[in-house]
């Protein structure tokens, strides 16, 4: 502060010189940290023309942390020396009965100041030690201002209510606005960076014309997490080593029973030109709660209630949501990851229309030159992995699954013949840690995350 006691030191100093002083020279005379020296400058200097204030760089040579200790405890050879049993060593193994520690008494010098009683050999070989370094100090020259004055009344910086109605106002001084000075920058939240790719996913979707999904039950039965999509109650997805069933509530109760009925038949007898799998469905197995393996799950839910809308009118629906599963964990992989999912509903959709749409989202992301390999997945045929050469890692890199939902999992909600439904699938971990140059996924989400990385995580442009 401008009228505090170091300003005002500073002024007394002044008046009384004959010249300038300098503020390091004089920090160090009044025994205070040179950074309290520039404050009073500083804060003299917002008052106009009071002080004159000149930037200068002043070189110094300080000692290291290990100088330090150095010149606090001796050199190291010293203190080998200094170690030695007081019976000492046979002379054959010591030819020196005293040592000068002639390294601690030269950094001694430097931390009384007197590094110039050195020579510039002696302070390289010092440096060369890393015990001495020599560091730029700006400090400040000041001399007297065209308004100069040790009289510095205590400047207001508040103008209250009671200053205006009592008049007071008119007979203090009011430190000037420092226009120049920047506000405290506010703390705020921060988004993780999934959420922030999250968002710009988001945005893709909504921009093509889809809409998002109710994906807010991460506790899903099994019915509407294998048995809706056609997935046979045996599938080895379906168990333990894949799955997180739940104890409590084990069960799931609340079913359409006509719905319920038409996929029991469905997967035990066939039907709608399927032979089915030929299996005694069990009603327990599908009232098993479980942690939904895939958001796959939601879309068979808004499918049904798609199929319940009559006349039937075509739709487009997405969800990005967590999805668990007991997966073996590795440097990419946790139990539980965040899943995309795209769906589209429509009388005479296409492996053709699939491609397409594939890749519209794609090149969305700045993903281009996609390539299609036929894979499998139980609830749809076709199937296909997607492929995208990536110029950063050099190699083709799988960005996601897609298929032609089952004529059995579509006919038994109850959506009319003719209309087919084509989705796609990717994780959301996966393009966040490349965009972010992010290799171990305990990085990105996780109790060791560092909260740095997220405040320091810059927007997400997912199209360059
Ligand atoms: O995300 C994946 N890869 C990916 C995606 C984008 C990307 O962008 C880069 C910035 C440029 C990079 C990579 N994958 C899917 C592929 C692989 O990472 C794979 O090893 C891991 N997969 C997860 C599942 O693994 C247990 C990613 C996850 C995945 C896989 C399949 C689906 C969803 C997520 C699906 C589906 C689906 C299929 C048909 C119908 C409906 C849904």
């Amino acid at each position: 502060m401008a009228d505090g006691p170091v300003a005002q030191l500073l002024l007394q100093r002044l008046e009384g010189g004959d010249g300038g002083l300098d503020s390091l020279e004089l920090a160090s005379t009044l025994g205070l940290e040179h950074q309290a020296v520039v404050g009073a400058v500083k804060s003299l200097q917002a008052l106009g023309e009071v002080i004159e204030a000149e930037l200068r760089s002043t070189q110094r040579w300080e000692l290291t942390p290990e100088g330090q200790e150095t010149a606090q405890f001796g050199s190291h050879e010293a203190r080998v020396f200094h170690s030695l049993p007081p019976e000492g060593l046979m002379q054959s193994e010591l030819m020196v009965d005293s040592v000068e520690d002639l390294v601690q008494a030269k950094l001694q010098l430097v931390q009384d100041g007197e590094a110039e009683h050195l020579s510039e050999k002696e302070r390289n070989e010092l440096k060369k030690r890393k015990l001495l370094s020599e560091v730029t100090l700006k400090t400040y020259w000041v001399s007297k201002g065209s308004a100069f004055s040790t009289n510095i009344s205590k400047q207001e910086t508040e103008l209250s209510p009671e200053m205006i109605s009592s008049g007071s106002w008119r007979d203090v001084k009011f430190k000037a606005y420092n226009f120049s000075s920047k506000g405290v920058l506010p703390e705020g939240g921060h988004l993780h960076p999934l959420m922030k790719v999250r968002t710009q996913f988001r945005q893709i979707f909504l921009e093509m014309g889809f809409t998002e999904m109710l994906t807010d039950n991460f506790i899903e039965s099994s019915f509407w997490n294998f048995d809706a999509l056609f997935q046979p109650q045996q599938h080895p997805a379906r168990d333990q080593h894949d799955t997180f069933f739940l104890k409590d509530p084990a069960e799931a109760l609340d079913f359409p029973m006509d719905y319920v009925e038409r996929v029991k038949r469905t997967h035990s007898q066939g039907g709608y030109g399927s032979q089915g799998y030929k299996y005694d469905w069990k009603l327990e197995e599908a009232q098993k709660n479980l942690l939904r393996t895939h958001t796959t799950a939601a879309s068979a839910r808004a499918l049904y209630r798609l199929a319940q809308q009559k006349p039937f009118s075509p739709a487009k629906y997405f969800s990005i949501d967590r999805v668990f599963r007991n997966e073996t964990l590795d440097a990419t992989h946790l139990a539980e990851f965040h899943q995309i999912e795209g769906v589209v509903a429509d009388y005479g959709l296409t492996l053709g229309h699939l491609m397409g749409i594939l890749k519209e989202f794609f090149t969305k992301l700045g993903i281009t030159h996609l390539r299609f390999k036929p894979a499998y997945n139980p609830y749809t045929e076709p199937s296909m992995e997607v492929f995208s050469y990536h110029q950063g890692l050099k190699k083709w890199v799988e960005v996601g699954n897609s298929g032609v939902f089952r004529p059995e999992m579509l006919l038994p909600m109850g959506l009319p013949e003719g209309v087919s439904v084509i989705a796609w699938g990717l994780s959301l971990e996966r393009p966040t840690m490349i965009k972010y140059g992010i290799n171990n996924i305990r990085e990105l989400v996780g109790h060791r995350v560092n909260l740095q990385m997220v405040y320091d995580s810059p927007l997400c442009r997912l199209d360059t």
